[in-house]
């Protein structure tokens, strides 16, 4: 399809949408029988999320889900990925509360009726808190434990849900929730950092079993991962051997088991010293995290630059488990609030990496997008810089296709602005601006931006 003006077309039948995550947006903490999770302890405790900021009210999206999805009939979003609160579903972590499943089942028939096709995501970092206390995902009982909730959730919606996310970025929960401590449940333990990120890809594993159990070969299995694309300044062997630990722990930690390669061989030697990982690899473990998978999910938002340190010993600056030789630098450019390069060549070479290391393994993105200081100027916001992200980073993905990347979607984050985790509210992401008091929605320029490019189905 080539529009008027269109110059870059996308593919026909790409899907375009939005992402959300229910911690992020729903508000509503202790409705309908929800359970507390790891991020209602986390922010209750001082000093760990920035304004003491909480998941009340976020976008008060629990109440106001019906004109949220209105807003995605406004802008012509034709797909809507979104989370479920395990907590709500199992306030416990394993009893089931059916008000909670209400909620999503009636979300999933409102977006059905407005024709939008639903994307479900089962976990966006919301543990259910009374299985942190019995240990969380260092505890080896997780992974069966996610899978019965998948299961759970899937006999309700599965007739109406064909498309299914296991985890969002594992490297998150695990690294950041267990490793260095920025995200719930706030533990500072590098080695059980490790055996959370196994049992993170084994409780994937077990429920894409469990999704292809009850719902046959029309289930579109996948997860989400985050991947940051390396930089170095310099191309010696010390600097690739730098970039190599780096790209080996935050990306191919989780890539390379999901596609039957086990862990590198290099990543276990880099983490031997912790001791940790190598136990926790049961037989059998990697043959369930191999499952296969429909499409893969891929969050960019920039690139990271690291150098080789003299001492290939030396602690990194960068908190990650396990982590030595190498630093870090910092980002260059304009930045983002959030302080994050912009760079979407980085988003192209990551694509392109892609088509070459998992050939044959179709790639959505599930999210990729930017934070700014925005302000409501009569009615408007005028968001030039999101645009201009958007804009660049759409060019990205165009010329990724072009070189024979297999991108069937892009979703922007967010819809709406929400709660940005330990940031609190402090950072806006979204298409939407929304007004944490009153909860009034504003549609920002970038929002009309993605509208038009959706409608045309390119740039
Ligand atoms: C996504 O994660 C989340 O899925 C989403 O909920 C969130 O709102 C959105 O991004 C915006 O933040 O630890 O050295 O890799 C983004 C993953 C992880 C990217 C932390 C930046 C910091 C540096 N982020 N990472 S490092």
């Amino acid at each position: 399809m080539t529009g008027h003006g269109v110059t870059r077309a996308f593919p026909a039948g790409f899907r375009w949408g939005t992402a959300t995550a229910a911690y992020q947006i729903e508000g509503s903490t202790t409705a309908d029988g929800r359970g507390p999770s790891i991020w209602d302890t986390f922010t209750a405790r001082p000093g760990r999320v920035l304004d003491g900021a909480t998941g009340e009210p976020a976008c008060d999206h629990y109440r106001r889900y019906e004109q949220d999805i209105g807003l995605l009939t406004e802008l012509g979003l034709p797909y809507y990925r979104f989370s479920i609160a395990w907590s709500r579903i199992m306030p416990d972590g394993r009893t089931i509360e059916p008000r909670g499943l209400a909620f999503y089942d009636h979300l999933v028939d409102t977006l059905l009726e407005r024709g939008i096709t639903p994307m479900v995501t089962l976990y966006h970092w919301d543990l259910p808190q009374a299985l942190q206390d019995e240990g969380g995902w260092p505890h080896r009982d997780l992974p069966v434990l996610f899978a019965d909730y998948a299961r759970t959730v899937h006999k309700v919606l599965g007739d109406r849900v064909r498309r299914w996310t296991t985890i969002n970025e594992p490297f998150c929960s695990a690294f950041i929730g267990y490793g260095n401590g920025d995200h719930a449940p706030g533990i500072r333990d590098a080695g059980a950092a490790l055996v959370a990120a196994h049992h993170l890809l084994l409780a994937h594993g077990q429920a894409a079993q469990a999704l292809r159990a009850d719902g046959g070969d029309e289930q579109e299995v996948s997860i989400v991962l985050n991947f940051a694309p390396v930089l170095t300044d310099v191309d010696d062997a010390a600097h690739r051997e730098a970039a190599r630990k780096f790209d080996f722990l935050h990306n191919r930690f989780f890539l390379d088991p999901l596609l039957g390669r086990g862990y590198p061989p290099g990543l276990l030697a880099d983490l031997a010293h912790l001791g940790t990982l190598e136990p926790a690899i049961a037989d059998g473990d990697l043959e369930i995290i191999a499952q296969p998978l429909d499409v893969l999910g891929v969050n960019y938002y920039a690139p990271v630059r690291v150098v080789p340190l003299d001492d290939p010993e030396a602690v990194s600056n960068c908190p990650l488990p396990g982590l030595r030789g190498m630093d870090v630098r910092p980002p260059r450019g304009e930045l983002t609030s959030l302080g994050w390069e912009q760079r979407p060549e980085s988003f192209t070479e990551l694509l392109l990496w892609l088509r070459d290391h998992c050939p044959g393994l179709p790639l959505v993105i599930a999210e990729n997008g930017a934070a700014f200081e925005d302000e409501v100027v009569d009615g408007r916001v005028h968001d030039a810089k999101r645009v201009r992200y958007f804009a660049g980073h759409l060019a990205a993905v165009h010329d990724a296709i072009e070189g024979g990347a297999d991108v069937r979607g892009y979703l922007a984050w967010s819809l709406l602005d929400n709660f940005e985790w330990a940031m609190g509210y402090t950072q806006r992401f979204g298409l939407v601006h929304v007004d944490f008091a009153t909860q009034e929605r504003v549609v920002k320029d970038s929002g009309r931006f993605f509208a038009e490019v959706v409608a045309r189905n390119g740039l």
